[in-house]
């Protein structure tokens, strides 16, 4: 698996291509051609890249792969060559393709060479996901906020990286991190607040700690269950160690309930864990810790980088942030700062603690070898008084409108993510498994279930104008979708604008999202080919469920999936 990584294949395909042509080529006059297109090439990231990788730390990553593995068997003296291939136009054919061959040898010899499994890993990017809960797209500055609340760390991000303007999730929490985690539509999980998902899920961080890395979460979890600490814990589904919040954000009012007895009533804790251990209880989560905890989860975050950068180990980072989820009440710094309220100072605070962690990417040396992926687990807080906004869309969390599943998303891979684009290509958070994986060269995806996410790599690089997804389902309660996203078009099934409330007929509606962001004019009656396409996108869903059936609801551990048909 790691081997593969160390091929050729990685280099892009116009590297690739430039050069088998200069090997193919006989006539010298046309080789000369072709050696044009070849000395071009640290333009479009080879020779380049390797001077970075020889006088950067040894945790910088080379776009396209391994190829700075070169420089850990002491063939850093290549490297002044290479730059003459460059620079040197009257270099003979024969040298030229000396250094050529050389080059490709050393490529695909690579895997040949024993290399330490340490050497490998320092090559492959960290991963730092951070993930508000319930931040709806309207509190963003640069998603237009609504607030008027700056955001300089998050907007700056955006600069760096791509903003992605249909970026969907599930309706809520629990769901979201299940597909999050998982690759998985959350409806196959099972995934319920109070039970969670079954350790027979494999999440990414299962993933990428069998790919070699260091894996941590810190803020909140929210897939174990109720009975979380019987084998539901964070380290139970692939991370090292943790800190955070088992459930979610509200148990921070439960001791100040006017009905609270700690007789017979759970006091809500904040937790620490190691995998293999069972986890600690580190103080009382209350209406002043809750404050304080996505901070410390910052910080306790930037320490696990750290200890990671010394000891050569790529790290995937997991900050799910607890902010802007009810109760909304903000770090001391940031309380009653930006006269925008609670959710105004939540929204700053989620900001600034974005930039404690940058910085130390930063700091550490290692910005250019590290995914960042900064997006939100589901729309807007809709209690009052902390009630968000969602932007341009309708609806809150809870629902299928897109104010509940489309939310802020920005990824950043210097050098490898072009910088600044804006994108209304449809992505999932059930894509981000195989795009990671294909990210870091590892063949990590589960094969033996359903798989919903697809690969996005090529999207966000930029090779690809395209995503690779022009669907989505969205599923609530029980297994019938609510809704279909095909294109630009929505297909509501139930159309249930409010939560909790009854659907509002006619049920079925049908809306163009580019023309009708709000969700507010049924199509459906001038466009009868609609409802077709989406039964047949249903229906092909559904004979994946034939294979493979869902997990139920609450089903305990040790799960083992029936045979499918
Ligand atoms: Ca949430």
């Amino acid at each position: 698996m790691r081997g593969k990584s160390l091929t050729c294949r990685k280099l892009p395909p116009e590297v690739s291509r430039s050069v088998t042509a200069y090997k193919r080529v006989g006539d010298p006059k046309k080789r000369r051609g072709v050696f044009r297109q070849v000395r071009d090439l640290p333009r479009i990231g080879v020779a380049e890249p390797l001077v970075q990788a020889y006088s950067e730390p040894a945790l910088t990553t080379l776009p396209y792969g391994r190829v700075s593995a070169l420089t850990g068997y002491g063939h850093g003296t290549n490297i002044p060559q290479l730059n003459s291939v460059q620079s040197d136009n009257h270099m003979k054919p024969n040298r030229i393709l000396f250094w050529l061959n050389l080059l490709g040898c050393l490529l695909i010899a690579g895997p040949v060479f024993a290399q330490s499994a340490q050497a490998q890993q320092r090559q492959r990017p960290n991963i730092v996901l951070i993930f508000p809960d319930n931040l709806g797209w309207g509190e963003v500055g640069v998603y237009g906020s609504v607030r008027g609340v700056p955001t300089p760390r998050i907007d700056r991000l955006a600069a760096e990286g791509i903003r992605l303007t249909n970026f969907n999730v599930e309706f809520s929490c629990t769901v979201s991190r299940a597909a999050l985690l998982t690759g998985r539509y959350a409806v196959r999980t099972g995934a319920v607040q109070n039970s969670g998902i079954t350790q027979w899920e494999i999440t990414i961080a299962e993933g990428l700690k069998s790919a070699g890395y260091a894996t941590a979460l810190f803020g909140k979890w929210h897939l174990g269950g109720l009975k979380w600490q019987q084998g539901r814990q964070p380290t139970d589904q692939g991370f090292d160690e943790w800190y955070g919040i088992p459930m979610t954000s509200n148990e921070a009012q439960t001791t100040t309930m006017p009905n609270f007895n700690p007789a017979t009533m759970e006091t809500p804790y904040i937790w620490e864990g190691k995998a293999g251990e069972p986890s600690r209880k580190v103080k009382v989560f209350d209406l002043e810790t809750r404050r304080t905890v996505d901070r410390e989860a910052a910080l306790r975050g930037i320490d696990f980088m750290s200890r990671n950068v010394k000891a050569h180990k790529p790290f995937f980072l997991y900050y799910p942030i607890t902010q802007i989820h009810f109760p909304t009440l903000a770090h001391p710094d940031f309380a009653g700062k930006t006269g925008a309220g609670d959710i105004g100072d939540a929204m700053a605070d989620v900001d600034y603690n974005t930039g404690l962690v940058l910085d130390a990417l930063k700091r550490l040396g290692i910005e250019r070898n590290t995914i960042v992926i900064w997006c939100t687990d589901n729309g807007a807080e809709q209690r009052r008084p902390w009630r968000g906004t969602s932007g341009p869309w309708s609806g809150f969390y809870n629902t299928v409108m897109e104010g509940g599943i489309r939310t802020p998303c920005i990824i950043r891979w210097p050098g490898r993510i072009p910088a600044g684009r804006v994108s209304n290509e449809i992505i999932h958070q059930i894509d981000f498994f195989p795009t990671l994986a294909a990210a870091v060269g590892a063949d990590i995806v589960p094969k033996d279930r359903a798989i919903d996410g697809v690969n996005q790599l090529p999207f966000l690089t930029g090779k690809q104008a395209k995503s690779n997804r022009d669907t989505v389902i969205y599923i609530t309660a029980g297994t019938q979708p609510r809704a279909i996203k095909w294109k630009d078009w929505k297909f509501h099934y139930v159309f249930q604008p409010e939560a909790g409330a009854p659907g509002v007929p006619p049920l079925m509606r049908l809306f163009n999202l580019r023309s009708d962001p709000k969700e507010e004019s049924d199509l459906k009656d001038v466009n009868p080919w609609a409802q077709s396409v989406m039964d047949k996108i249903v229906a092909d869903f559904n004979a994946t469920t034939q294979r493979y059936p869902h997990v139920p609801p609450n089903a305990p551990d040790p799960y083992v999936p029936p045979k499918g048909n």
